[in-house]
């Protein structure tokens, strides 16, 4: 199995060991719209926290091109929308509702963060967002107060913060699923396109 250390770009599912989360402080993981499981020991230290703190700043402010776990596909999506519709959503198994026994195709335990390219807004990682999203967003919501929260726990924008800001992006993406935006070669193509106009105005 290739390291994390060595891992540029990652191809397919990828399941790591904790301890590979010590991830060099200059790499750019790019997960493109593949999932990464991380299993971790059942005694803990979950490595969520830090996992967050490098989608953090591979988000980058919503451009996701940032040091750390990042995806060139929703970079990509960004550029083509105008707006951040898609991102690396990410989860800790036993703080959701209602605990995956399979994600992504591949059996998994309580005690596994495992992220993902989706709509953002998607707070359970079942690749719509929906009615079980606005759920636990109401669960956890607090106007911002607390700034220790979790993309699971409805943080959508990876500030550590469950507040207006997430709602709205809930409100905006609310029904939308991977499926019914457009597929990421349409999405390349009309980026290109969006592109050349801007080159034609331009000139
Ligand atoms: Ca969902
Ligand atoms: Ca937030």
């Amino acid at each position: 199995m290739r390291t994390w250390t060595t891992v540029a770009t990652i191809a397919a599912t990828l399941v790591l060991p904790a301890a590979a989360v010590a991830l060099p402080p200059d790499l750019k993981l790019d997960l493109l719209t593949d999932p990464l499981i991380v299993e971790y020991d059942d005694a803990g230290p979950s490595p969520y926290p830090e996992i967050t703190l490098k989608l953090r700043s591979g988000r980058n402010g919503g451009t996701w091109d940032g040091i750390g776990i990042m995806s060139s596909q929703a970079a990509a999506d960004r550029i083509c929308f105008g707006f951040e519709i898609t991102a690396v959503g990410s989860a800790q198994n036993d703080l959701l509702p209602v605990p995956y026994d399979v994600f992504a195709g591949l059996p998994v335990d309580p005690t596994t963060v495992f992220m993902w390219y989706t709509v953002v807004g998607d707070a359970d990682l079942d690749r719509v967002v929906g009615e079980s999203d606005r759920q636990i967003l109401l669960q956890y919501y607090d106007g911002g107060i607390r700034d220790d929260r979790y993309w699971c726990q409805g943080d959508f924008n990876y500030d550590g913060k469950v507040d207006d800001t997430d709602v709205n992006v809930l409100n905006r993406l609310y029904g939308t699923s991977l499926d019914t935006i457009p597929e990421p070669a349409t999405l390349s193509l009309l980026a290109v396109g969006a592109l050349l106009l801007i080159r034609r105005r331009a000139a």
